[in-house]
């Protein structure tokens, strides 16, 4: 486990006015009096930010050679997951490592449907329903890619089943004593597509200009490597520097037919309703949306990455009770953005709703972004009474503005619901 990567400053000390202090990158480059062209001090980067991670990447996938891994993403892939879960597998290819790509939510967002159609990314589907028929036997090894198993309803079969984690590469901060042969873990780092473009530009895979796939997995990390970092607007150096390598092979055409992917109805509908019921207070925006179908849960995001762009707000949060059909569940699914470097998204969340019974909390995040999901337990499920629906809404709803609200403004707790 790398904890060097852990202790780095906060992104928040590129506010500072002063010089920062010289990185082992830069100090490594003043060492350097010899070759000037741009390409060697690529390299010099790459050597210094990620050349032992790459090599010892390479010695695991060895070590692995001809075995069968599933590459687990979140529930609910995004774009950054699904691109850098296809970067593993081709990358494992070349030893021969064969992987399933699989998740056990579903594709939402429509940017995200569109991707995996048009660039044919290989990513499968495996409801919760069908978990119990999976012969798990088949795989040595498990792979967490823009995760760390805490977003996936998969990782409880994969303990049962015995599978072990060989391999995590992540962004996010360290959610929970991890356990596995490889970690790569690195939160500053703008998204995992940065990550898998630095072990694919380390060596691990020589992407070739003329094979379709390759250019296809370019354009889809440098898509994943976009909309983590709010289309490069929060990209570190590092990551301007991995979608400059990307840059040699993506096909801006593709890039461009999914981002232009139109909204759905229901989506539009689900911000017309956080915009009208948006409670403004100390620059944080707050939306109940009531009830949502499960498709439909990538419309929250959606929603508060359109309420952090009214004029004095600086947060976003929006929520609903998400209501899964097959199986007769019920969660509330929250998301959080901001454009306030001193918010941590992930200390705030897990401020606000605090942990369940078994110590776990009920979401985090990363730079600017953050999500949680609380089950409703006992209170979930459908009932035929409107009056009963629109009550149950309403005691989540309060809660979960009374638990917020007492962050956003300590002063005044009370909620008036009149
Ligand atoms: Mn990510």
């Amino acid at each position: 486990m790398s904890s060097n990567s852990l202790k780095s400053p906060k992104q928040d000390s590129k506010l500072t006015a002063s010089p920062p202090e010289p990185t082992l990158r830069e100090s490594k480059e003043k060492e350097s009096t010899t070759a000037s062209s741009s390409n060697s001090r690529q390299k010099r980067w790459l050597e210094a930010s990620s050349e032992p991670k790459v090599s010892e990447l390479r010695n695991i996938l060895e070590l692995h050679r001809s075995e069968r891994q599933l590459i687990v993403i979140q529930d609910f892939p995004d774009p950054d997951a699904l691109s850098s879960a296809w970067a593993y597998q081709l990358i494992a290819q070349q030893h021969n490592i064969q992987t399933d790509i699989v998740y056990a939510g579903t594709l939402s967002h429509q940017e995200n449907v569109a991707l995996v159609k048009l660039t044919g990314l290989p990513a499968k589907r495996w409801g919760v329903q069908t978990l119990k028929d999976r012969d798990w036997s088949t795989y040595q090894g498990c792979v967490l890619i823009d995760n760390q198993g805490t977003t996936s309803q998969l990782l409880p079969w994969i303990k049962q089943a015995g599978l072990p984690i060989t391999v995590i590469i992540d962004h996010h901060k360290m959610q929970e004593d991890l356990n596995a042969e490889f970690i790569d873990l690195r939160p500053q780092t703008g998204s995992t597509a940065t990550l898998m473009a630095q072990y694919l530009q380390g060596g691990l895979l020589k992407l070739d200009g003329n094979d379709s796939d390759h250019i296809k997995c370019a354009t889809a990390l440098m898509h994943g490597l976009r909309s983590d970092t709010n289309r490069l607007m929060q990209a570190q150096e590092e990551d301007f520097m991995a979608a400059a390598y990307l840059s040699r092979f993506y096909d801006v055409q593709l890039l461009n037919a999914v981002l232009q992917t139109a909204r759905s109805k229901r989506v539009m509908d689900v911000i017309e309703r956080s915009l009208k019921n948006r409670l403004l207070q100390n620059n944080f925006s707050i939306a109940g949306v009531g009830y949502l179908r499960y498709d439909d849960r990538d419309a929250i995001p959606q929603a508060a990455d359109f309420l952090v762009t009214e004029e004095n707000v600086h947060t976003a949060v929006v929520y609903g009770i998400v209501h899964d059909e097959d199986e007769d569940l019920e969660v509330v699914i929250g998301s959080l953005r901001t454009n306030k470097l001193t918010l941590d998204p992930d200390e705030f969340i897990k401020e606000a709703f605090g942990q369940d019974s078994h110590g776990r909390f009920f979401g985090g995040g990363r730079m600017t972004a953050g999500g949680f999901e609380i089950p409703m337990g006992f209170l979930g499920g459908f009932n035929e009474s409107a009056e009963y629906t629109k009550m149950k809404w309403e005691v989540f709803d309060i809660q979960l503005k009374q638990k917020l609200l007492r962050l956003i403004s300590p002063e005044d707790t009370v909620i008036h619901t009149d």
